[in-house]
């Protein structure tokens, strides 16, 4: 496949992502996947250029829908001319082939239209975790002037709403059945998102679902955004542009009250710093792989002949160059 295989340099490779092209995208969002160093320097040069597509987290256990509700959710949009780009992301990759075909299948009717962009993307290898790819392939659609970005992720724990945590709407979807997410979410295990969607409402144990979550909803009532609870049918585009309504209505709230710089100031901090901090790690455990010495430390600790503390001290000033990192003082 030559023309796959084309050459990128890193300016043809912005130059292509600018202009929106397909084969550019494809590529750099599989520089991105594979933490290719061409991925970073893209990324360098197209930021200054991101900030303006709207990042919508579509997060819940699998095969509650979500893939067919953003398959209905672009058929809406489409209509209305709206540009986007879709990135399902699967933290199981490489096992789950079979919910990449099924994500392919769900998308299928838009991989000719030029005004959408789906894109599937395991971690093979990724350095930083799913949540930095994520966010890298944000930038890269949000740069190719994607006016709306989708970021699917299956699962309904904390982790799986890190990897979409720099989302601007986080919409959760849940079918009858999903009881283990009420219960993380009932439980504060999971976060509360912006936005749920109660699908698969020809089930009959949609509205019963519905009045569990709405019930435990009710037990906050502090927030400012009260998320709003929508059934839908996606196979039939059932309620679906009611949906996309909540999702604008809380866009809006967030840009009403500046909230929406705000939540992005907190999102890239996090991710700035879960990015560092997951190389600091990974930096150490090299360094005490490697190091006979560090071992050693290890050693003496078990046999009670170095305090755990003092070992502690020993290999933040050996690793890092840092003195008394040891009683967290110095770290804010
Ligand atoms: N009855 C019914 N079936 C639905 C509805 N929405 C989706 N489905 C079916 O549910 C199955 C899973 O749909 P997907 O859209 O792939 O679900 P998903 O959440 O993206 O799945 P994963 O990405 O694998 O976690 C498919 O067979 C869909 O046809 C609905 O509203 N009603
Ligand atoms: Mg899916």
């Amino acid at each position: 496949m030559p023309a796959a295989r084309r050459d990128w340099t890193r300016e043809s490779l912005a130059a292509g992502v600018r202009a929106g092209d397909k084969r550019a995208l494809a590529r750099a969002i599989s520089l991105v996947e594979n933490s290719d160093p061409l991925s970073y320097e893209l990324v360098r040069d197209i930021y200054p250029e991101t900030g303006k597509a709207y990042a919508i987290g579509v997060t819940g256990p699998p095969g509650v829908g979500k893939s067919s509700l953003i398959s209905a959710l672009l058929r809406h949009l489409r209509a209305q001319e709206r540009t986007v780009g879709v990135i399902s992301v699967d933290p199981s990759s490489p096992f789950t082939q079979g919910a990449l075909l099924g994500d392919r299948i769900r998308l299928s009717d838009h991989f000719l239209d030029p005004g959408v962009f789906i894109r599937s993307m395991g971690t093979r290898g990724h350095l930083g975790g799913l949540a930095e790819a994520t966010l890298q392939a944000l930038l890269v659609l949000d740069a190719a002037g994607k006016e709306l970005v989708f970021l699917e992720t299956v699962g309904a724990g904390q982790g799986e709403v890190e990897v979409i945590g720099i989302a601007d709407t986080i919409v959760l979807v849940l079918m009858p059945g999903s009881g283990d997410s009420v219960q993380a979410l009932k439980a504060g295990i999971m976060e509360i998102p912006d936005v749920i969607a109660v699908n698969k409402m020809d089930h009959p144990a949609a509205t019963t679902m519905v009045n569990e979550v709405r019930s435990i909803l009710s037990l906050d009532r502090d927030r400012s955004w009260r998320p709003p609870i929508v059934l839908t049918e996606a196979t039939r585009g059932e309620n679906v542009p009611e949906l996309w309504e909540k999702i604008e209505e809380h866009r809006a709230h967030l840009e009403s009250e500046g909230g929406l710089e705000e939540r992005r100031r907190k999102n890239l901090a996090a991710e700035v710093f879960a990015v560092a901090s997951g190389r600091m790690k990974a930096h150490l455990e090299r360094a005490v792989a490697d190091d006979p010495e560090l071992r050693r430390l290890l050693d003496e600790v078990q046999r009670r002949e170095l305090d755990p503390l003092t070992a502690v001290r020993e290999i933040m000033e050996r690793v890092f160059k840092l003195d008394d990192a040891t009683d967290g003082t110095d770290s804010r």
